[in-house]
């Protein structure tokens, strides 16, 4: 039977901490299917289009990633695609509480699909999205934070904002 793991998140926008993550839990697994749920409580920076096209273009070398979205449970979405597994990343201490409680949450939701975390790369520990959109927003250097498509997404956006 084919491993397929499923590598949810909001990816507002996806960074090199979620790549290396994504790069690294394809060795593992056959499949992976990076999902951006699309029901969060967090108001995106970026459309569902919009992210969803950066992440394509970012993983496009990586043969065995898919990329779709999901709006509703992430087991539900699992589940549809016969996956067996989730990955997670974990940064620091304060990502292990949160971790712990959407853990358990979707074990009861699911018993048949296990959660995996990733240990950052210790060059991205301290590295978010959302730490991106801070520097991006005053004009600061994310070159070495995401790739350069990205880069380039968010100046844009913040450049039109600004109008
Ligand atoms: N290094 C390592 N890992 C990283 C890094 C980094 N620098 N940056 C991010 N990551 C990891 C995160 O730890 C996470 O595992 C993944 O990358 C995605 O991160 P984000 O921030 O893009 O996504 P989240 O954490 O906001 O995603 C939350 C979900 C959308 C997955 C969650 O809300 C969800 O499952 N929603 C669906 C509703 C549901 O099923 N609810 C029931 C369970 S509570």
């Amino acid at each position: 039977m084919a491993s397929i793991a499923v590598c949810p998140g909001s990816f507002d926008p996806i960074t090199y901490g979620h790549l290396d993550i994504i790069k690294r839990g394809a060795k593992v697994f056959d499949q992976v299917s990076i999902c951006v749920l699309n029901n969060s409580s967090k108001k995106p920076f970026f459309t569902l289009e919009e992210r969803l096209a950066l992440i394509k273009e970012v993983t496009k070398d990586i043969p065995n990633v898919t990329v779709n979205s999901y709006e509703g449970l992430l087991i539900d979405y699992a589940k549809s695609i016969q996956a067996n597994a989730i990955i997670r990343g974990l940064r620091a201490v304060s990502d292990f509480e949160y971790e712990m409680q959407i853990t358990s949450m979707n074990r009861v939701l699911s018993e048949e699909i296990e959660t995996f975390f990733i240990m950052t790369n210790n060059q991205y520990s301290f590295l978010s999205s959302s730490i991106v959109k801070e520097v991006s927003k005053y004009n600061g250097d994310i070159s070495e934070l995401v790739p350069k498509v990205v880069e380039e997404a968010l100046t844009k956006k913040y450049q039109a904002l600004k109008k």
